[in-house]
């Protein structure tokens, strides 16, 4: 039975170019949606801009438009990106519509109706100058733990510091430089806190899609324990949902100068941009999708595909809202990680935070893109690195070396000798092919989101047709007598595997798939195969390039047209409006810190005295043991001696958690000498308590990859203090 599939990707916020860490999650959720087609299930695909909220209504003002006019403009270009790297979204909407308001007005009412929305006055910051209330990003001032001078209101980038925006010395708004004042107001909370929310959760979580895979990714499932507690706790707060005028929303039914939090209405996004486009087929049947009943009956599913730092509020605030509105519940969330370009986080300095218009520009072919992202893709969270040497060493070796080669260099006698016309193909060499085929576990790697995979059996595959077309040297063939029969028949045996191999690449290269089925003048292909050999006489159309290699200057004028000088930043820059923070629950504050903690600038420490400097209690630690954790994808497990003893005199060591497992083999740390900090309270992690910390080099710009624990020359020995 076919399945009726709603996929969707998170929706970008209208306010900000897109670059190639957005197109990780946009081009695995296409791959999947053309595999799923070509099984013949029936997919939606829809996106939207996520366009209200605070950085959007300031960012038009300052550019002197309307909110309005600045959302018509960036959809175009975030529109136009996407369909150049084709991924290619049936609908692509917006939040800024009717049907959003719909969605939006009728969720709040059920929820309020259903006794899941409160009123609560919180007193927050204003700015008195611009009349309006300040999100924590938009307010500044000195740290309160270090005294960073132009901190934000939320955490501070020179220590790491979390705290809330009254916490800030000296604060002043971002947007006027006013000194802001408290300022009461009533605000709206869903009530997330409310305990059929957390069983309706908790049973949401173990839950499966229609293929019988789990809803939520092993991580992202573990994530959900962390915030749900365990069975019997309640650890969730209610949430915010209104923000006062002036504001770029929708305002709240019922309640006058109160909209909808940007978030509230984001995600409802989908659901429009779905509607929009039923509005547009009308053979949609909409409510199968949308109605929990309806489909439940119609085994209609939806499938989320978001970014890690989404992940709160798509795995709590998104299906708890939706299922006490009556409607249905997401069926899977496909999370994927963070971009890293050659290993550190992208950087405008290093011309690594690429535009996806820029790569267009500089003419890069967006399917080596979609090749390289899918290889480094296996269906899970772990961050994904764009390795630019590897990328051009992969895309030529692969695709060009192995893939495309097969045909330029069999196409051309069929044209040239044979009319362009097919011989019949080789049958032992055919069925020899056809049993190295693993279409099963390709197929299997595709469903599963694991294409790097998928790909490494396609290769595979590769390496066998090329093994038979360099046994057999059609070039060589063609130059002796009486070889006529015997080069039409291995040509033609090399296209029919060349075609075979373009079936399995097709959902992550379509445009290059189109061109090959023009080329061997077929039909489009579908899955399952049917691999009966391309038959004798059938008539091929001329062979024209298929792809180039990469050339590595072309790489270097994509860094340098995407090189900003060392400009001292905006004034105020919220990345994304995940950063809109205002009066954030405290796993709001938790999700938004550790997307803060990703972006954080590189910013030199303020002095401290040697009285500070005293404080920090630094010994030289023996490690005796050293371990991986299991779960934990950047800690090793280590205890340290530092000579103390416990109560009855005998040895103790400590257990820290060091994030150095990238660098690290726990094997060779064992009986190294290093440098601990002793007296930092311990903490309670997920994993057991650390007690301390070991000091680490990294160059946080990233220009040399890796982590270098410290070591004391030879002599030191475990407790010694350093000073
Ligand atoms: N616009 C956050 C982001 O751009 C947000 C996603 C909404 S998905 C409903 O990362
Ligand atoms: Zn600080």
């Amino acid at each position: 039975m076919s399945r009726k599939l709603l996929v969707t990707n998170a929706l970008p916020y209208a306010n900000g170019d897109i670059h190639l860490g957005h197109l990780v999650g946009y081009i695995q959720a296409d791959i999947w949606v053309r595999y799923q087609r070509m099984r013949g299930n029936q997919v939606h695909y829809v996106c939207a801009d996520d366009t209200h909220g605070t950085p959007v209504m300031l960012r038009a003002e300052k550019e002197g438009l309307t909110p309005e006019q600045l959302i018509a403009r960036v959809h175009g270009e975030h529109l136009r990106d996407f369909t150049a790297f084709g991924v290619a979204f049936d609908n692509y909407h917006s939040t800024h519509t009717s049907e959003n308001r719909f969605y939006a007005e009728d969720i709040y009412g059920k929820l309020k109706a259903g006794g899941m929305i409160e009123t609560r006055a919180i007193e927050q910051y204003y700015d008195p100058v611009k009349e309006m209330f300040l999100p924590d990003r938009f307010i500044k001032g000195e740290c309160p733990k270090c005294g960073a001078p132009d901190q934000y209101g939320d955490n501070c980038e020179a220590c790491g510091a979390a705290y809330a925006p009254t916490e800030l010395k000296n604060p002043y708004s971002a947007v006027s430089g006013a000194k802001p004042v408290l300022k009461t107001s009533e605000h709206y909370f869903f009530r997330l806190s409310d305990e059929r929310a957390v069983a309706f959760l908790r049973e949401w979580t173990r839950g499966t899609n229609a293929a019988g895979q789990r809803r939520l990714q092993a991580e992202a499932a573990n994530k959900m324990k962390e915030w749900l507690g365990d069975e019997g706790e309640n650890k969730l707060s209610d949430w915010d949902i209104s923000r006062d005028a002036p504001y770029f929303g929708f305002e709240i039914p019922g309640a006058p100068g109160k909209y909808f939090y940007v978030w509230l209405d984001a995600p409802i996004g989908y659901l429009a941009s779905f509607r929009n486009l039923a509005g547009k087929l009308g053979d949609i049947a909409l409510e199968d999708y949308t109605d929990a009943d309806r489909a439940e009956a119609a085994g209609t599913e939806m499938v989320h595909f978001i970014g890690k730092d989404i992940l709160y509020f798509h795995a709590l605030f998104w299906p708890a809202m939706l299922k006490f509105a009556g409607y249905r519940t997401p069926s899977q969330l496909c999370v994927n990680g963070f971009l890293t370009v050659d290993g550190a986080k992208m950087s405008k300095s290093r011309g690594t935070f690429i535009t996806a218009h820029s790569y267009i520009t500089q003419k890069l072919n967006p399917e080596w893109l979609r090749y390289y992202f899918a290889g480094k893709s296996n269906g899970t969270m772990e961050d994904v690195d764009l390795n630019l040497d590897d990328m051009i060493a992969k895309v030529n070796s692969d695709l060009v070396g192995k893939y495309v080669n097969i045909a330029s260099r069999c196409a051309g006698f069929i044209a040239r000798r044979f009319d362009g016309k097919l011989a019949a193909s080789d049958t032992v060499a055919t069925m020899e092919f056809e049993a190295a085929h693993r279409a099963g576990l390709v197929a299997q790697a595709y469903e599963e989101r694991d294409y790097g995979r998928a790909l490494r059996e396609i290769m595979h595959l590769a390496d066998t047709a090329n093994q038979y077309v360099n046994e057999n040297k059609p070039w060589e063939l063609a130059k002796q007598e009486g070889q006529e029969v015997r080069l039409h028949q291995v040509c033609s045996t090399a296209l029919t595997m060349f075609r075979d191999l373009t079936l399995y690449l097709k959902p992550v290269l379509p445009a290059l798939a189109v061109e090959v089925e023009r080329f061997l003048a077929i039909e489009p292909m579908a899955w399952p195969p049917h691999w009966a050999a391309l038959p004798a006489g059938h008539e091929i159309r001329p062979y024209q390039h298929l792809m180039t290699r990469i050339e590595r200057k072309q790489i270097d004028a994509l860094l340098e047209a995407n090189r900003e000088s060392l400009a001292p930043a905006a004034p105020t820059k919220p990345g994304g409006d995940a950063r809109e923070g205002e009066a954030a629950s405290s796993q709001q504050r938790h999700a938004e810190k550790q997307q803060h903690a990703a972006q954080a600038a590189e910013t030199a420490s303020p002095q401290i005295s040697i009285d500070d400097f005293g404080k920090v209690d630094l010994r030289i630690a023996r490690i005796v043991d050293a371990r991986h954790v299991e779960g934990a994808d950047k800690l090793i497990r280590l205890s340290l001696d530092i000579g103390e003893t416990d109560d009855s005199g005998a040895p103790r060591t400590r257990q820290v958690f060091a994030g150095i497992k990238s660098a690290y083999d726990p094997a060779n740390l064992v009986g190294r000498l290093t440098v601990m900090v002793a007296n930092l309270a311990p903490r309670k992690m997920k994993f057991g308590m650390s007690e301390g910390m070991v000091l680490a080099a990294s160059d946080t710009d990233g220009r040399t990859p890796g982590l270098f624990i410290l070591s004391p020359d030879a002599g030191a020995q475990p407790g010694m203090r350093v000073k």
